[in-house]
């Protein structure tokens, strides 16, 4: 029967004045309650409805699945959790107003052991992190390659879940530190949950799973005074890479400005194993998943990620969510690397390795789907928090391959998931549950949610006839792909792991002047952080292993002396004959677009509304953000008399929130901002981060004020003659996403 929606009138929350509420006629969230946002919702602009509410035409099938779990107190008496309505929230039961608290307040009971109990364990490693819904669609069927259901029909939309992490900081560390980032995916198929648990970049630290323990120990901040946090500038961390060189392809790929992306929505992903396909026929390829980013590739400088971890720590997380938010949907296309299974000795290392990529300059990606995000979670805790991914959740037409680090993963998150969410059935957490029906012998455990209603629990059994039946594999069971296995049982591991230094070479080799420059930076800060010399002499030695000059301008900044021997080694062999691999640079070629990017326009009053306009008409076309700043919140008014919203003070909202910033024309707008301080700090800053900056006719003034270089060579320091001259190269000058031959220029530059 369908119930009756209460009148809003109705609905307030009661009070303890006896005011009776409104009867408690639905605990969902009933669209008509709280209205779908007719617009997008700008960055910074009021959050107008939960994300379940966004877009409620395109729901997926798991958002719908979630619609029936989610409850709103919107409009709702307040009860205990088994119903009871409570009429006083606001003092406890005692005997007389001042006497003692009496044992029988059951409500503040439940409550207070409800918070009491509130947190759990964060995740061992990636506690930090931020989700989104959305979904994912084949460009073209893969049945060539797979069986998977998921990859046949261009027309289906498999509904995800993406979580973006970092690995080493606490589930409160900032977003912006140098560190890897986590990307796992679940995709809900109809053939069951397939999770691509991945990262950020292609390789990974360790070769075997059971070093992950020392390595994460080393990582994570050192054990007797728990620092430091969201970072790997510490000693444990330099002593393991020191005497364990497998990790050094992955530390290469932290130390470039992998480490510290712009966003999210900027990142390439990797599921970084040899995974296998298989089709209907049973033949099997290996491959390697690929996440693109349609906006393109795009990193912070460092300085930039240092100053964020304290003016925005949230910076990943609100661009997400807030990307979501302003229908500026995160996409990033699928692309496999294929190698048939003949094929795999042609390669001069091992594909089972992990901390090996498979160059795209041999085998390219080839792109196949894409993966929108385009709803913000409702809830965090249940739905980012409880997640919970694992590397062995696969479907039919997919499979492992025989990459020890890969089997090891199998076992170790189903089973940190058990501790971390209190036992065997999170799987029926409404986040982790699949969309397809499931049926088993498993039984009971903590929180059960599920009431087995079959007479029988165990097969085979005749009382049920044999309910529920496996599945032959020619009609969708899971088998898995067959192989011949021979060998001795050893603790070894295989020759064909035992060279580290060819694959760091050929991406030091494939980064332009300006990244190696950024490398041979990261690595002598971190360093410079570790306080026990011997280490950085170790590292600084490996370093010699993979290139003499990385390796001598970290030894120039740490103040080491490189004997002629290190000087001299004999450098590894190219990967595969390959000197270079142009798809490892991130800024060899700019890609994508600017859609979702933000300039901060800084205006006062008496700023040009012309001028404005003009900027503002020119970024909305590329999809660029443009916010007001000025000295006060509220608004300013314009040269012309009309009042404009300001988005943010200069104080509180500096330029490493931006990514552009443009100073509008308007003569007491500038005469007012010329004796800013935050205003100069705000251009200064930008200027030392590389970015764009536009100085529009009498702007100009702004420069000296400053104190910025006047310099003409500077593609990205634009002043022309007035507004409209200045957009087009303004533009042109984003699109390169920072002025890098302006760096050397900087050094010499404080903000
Ligand atoms: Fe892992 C979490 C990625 C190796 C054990 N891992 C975790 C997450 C990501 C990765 C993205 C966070 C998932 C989320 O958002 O909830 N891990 C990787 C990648 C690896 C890798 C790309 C190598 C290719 N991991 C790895 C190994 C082991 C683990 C070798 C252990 C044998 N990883 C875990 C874990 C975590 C985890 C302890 C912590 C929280 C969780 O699983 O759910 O089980």
């Amino acid at each position: 029967m369908k119930k009756k929606k209460p009148p809003m009138e109705d609905s307030a929350a009661p009070f303890p004045n006896g005011k009776e509420a409104a009867p408690h006629y639905t605990d969902t969230i009933d669209p008509e309650l709280i209205k779908p946002t007719p617009k997008p919702t700008p960055p910074n602009a009021e959050p107008s409805a939960p994300g379940s509410m966004k877009m409620p035409d395109n729901a997926t099938e798991k958002i719908r699945e979630l619609d029936a779990m989610r409850s709103n107190g919107m409009g709702q008496a307040l009860t205990s959790n088994l119903g009871v309505k409570i009429s006083d929230d606001q003092n406890t039961l005692k005997a007389g107003s001042r006497g003692p608290s009496l044992l029988e307040d059951f409500h503040f009971l439940e409550k207070m052991a409800h918070f009491d109990q509130e947190r759990i364990p964060e995740r061992v490693v990636h506690a930090r992190g931020s989700g989104a819904h959305g979904y994912f669609q084949v460009y073209k069927s893969l049945s060539k390659y797979t069986k998977a259901a998921f990859l046949q029909d261009p027309g289906e939309k498999t509904p995800v879940f993406v979580r973006f992490s970092t690995v080493q900081g606490f589930r409160g560390s900032p977003d912006t530190v140098r560190d890897i980032r986590g990307w796992a995916t679940k995709f809900y198929t109809k053939e069951g949950n397939y999770d691509l648990v991945g990262n950020n970049t292609p390789v990974f630290f360790i070769q075997d799973a059971i070093k992950f323990p020392d390595f994460v120990h080393a990582v994570k901040p050192e054990p007797h005074n728990e620092m430091p946090q969201g970072q790997t500038a510490h000693d444990s961390f330099w002593d393991y890479v020191s005497l364990q060189p497998e990790t050094l392809h992955n530390v290469m790929w932290a130390m470039s400005d992998r480490g510290i992306p712009r966003s999210f929505r900027t990142m390439e992903g990797f599921g970084i194993h040899t995974y296998k396909l298989v089709n209907e026929e049973g033949k099997s390829t290996f491959v390697r998943f690929h996440w693109k980013p349609v906006y393109g590739k795009k990193s912070l400088v460092w300085d930039e990620a240092q100053v964020l971890t304290g003016r925005d720590p949230d910076f990943h997380r609100k661009d997400l969510w807030q990307s979501i938010e302003a229908g500026d949907y995160p996409e990033y296309e699928l692309g496999l690397q294929l190698i048939p299974e003949e094929d795999a000795d042609q390669l001069d290392f091992d594909i089972l390795d992990a901390t090996k990529l498979i160059p795209e300059a041999l085998v390219p990606v080839e792109i196949v789907g894409k993966m929108v995000l385009n709803r913000n979670p409702d809830n965090f805790f249940a739905e980012t928090e409880q997640v919970a991914f694992c590397p062995a959740n696969i479907v039919p037409g997919i499979d492992f391959s025989d990459d020890p680090l890969l089997q090891g993963r199998i076992f170790s998150y189903s089973d940190t998931q058990r501790h971390r969410l209190g036992g065997a059935n999170f799987t029926e957490i409404p986040i982790n549950r699949p969309i397809c029906p499931f049926h088993n012998n498993q039984r009971d455990g903590f929180h059960r949610m599920q009431i087995d209603a079959s007479p029988a629990n165990y097969d085979p059994n005749s009382i049920g006839n044999n309910w529920p039946r496996e599945t032959p594999p020619e009609k969708g069971g899971f088998t898995t792909s067959p192989q011949t296995v021979s060998g001795v049982k050893e603790r070894l591991r295989n020759p064909s792991f035992a060279e580290y230094y060819s694959h760091p070479r050929l991406f030091w080799m494939s980064q332009t002047p300006v990244e190696q420059e950024h490398i041979i930076n990261a690595f002598s800060f971190e360093l410079g952080k570790v306080t026990r010399p011997y280490i950085r002499e170790r590292v600084v030695d490996l370093l010699t292993r993979i290139d003499p000059d990385l390796a001598s301008g970290v030894a120039r900044n740490l103040g080491i002396q490189l004997t002629r021997e290190q000087l001299s080694r004999e450098l590894p062999r190219p990967v595969c004959g390959l000197e270079q691999d142009p798809s490892l640079s991130l800024y060899a070629h700019t890609d994508g677009n600017l859609k979702g990017l933000r300039v901060s326009l800084l205006a006062a009053d008496g700023v040009s509304l012309k001028s404005v306009k003009e900027i503002c008409e020119a970024l909305h076309e590329e999809g660029i953000h443009p916010q007001i700043i000025a000295p006060h919140m509220g608004s300013v008014t314009t040269e012309e008399g009309e009042d404009l919203p300001v988005n943010g003070t200069l104080s509180g909202t500096p330029s490493v929130l931006f990514d552009s910033v443009i100073v509008p024309e308007g003569e007491q707008s500038i005469a007012a901002l010329l004796k800013d301080g935050d205003a100069k700090y705000h251009l200064r800053q930008a200027y030392r981060h590389l970015k764009a900056i536009g100085l529009p006719g009498n702007a100009k003034a702004m420069l000296e004020a400053a104190s910025l270089p006047q310099d003409m060579d500077d593609a990205g320091l634009l002043m022309p003659k007035d507004t409209k001259s200045l957009m087009p190269s303004f533009i042109t000058a984003m699109k390169q996403h920072r002025v890098w031959s302006r760096e050397p220029k900087t050094l010499d530059f404080g903000a």
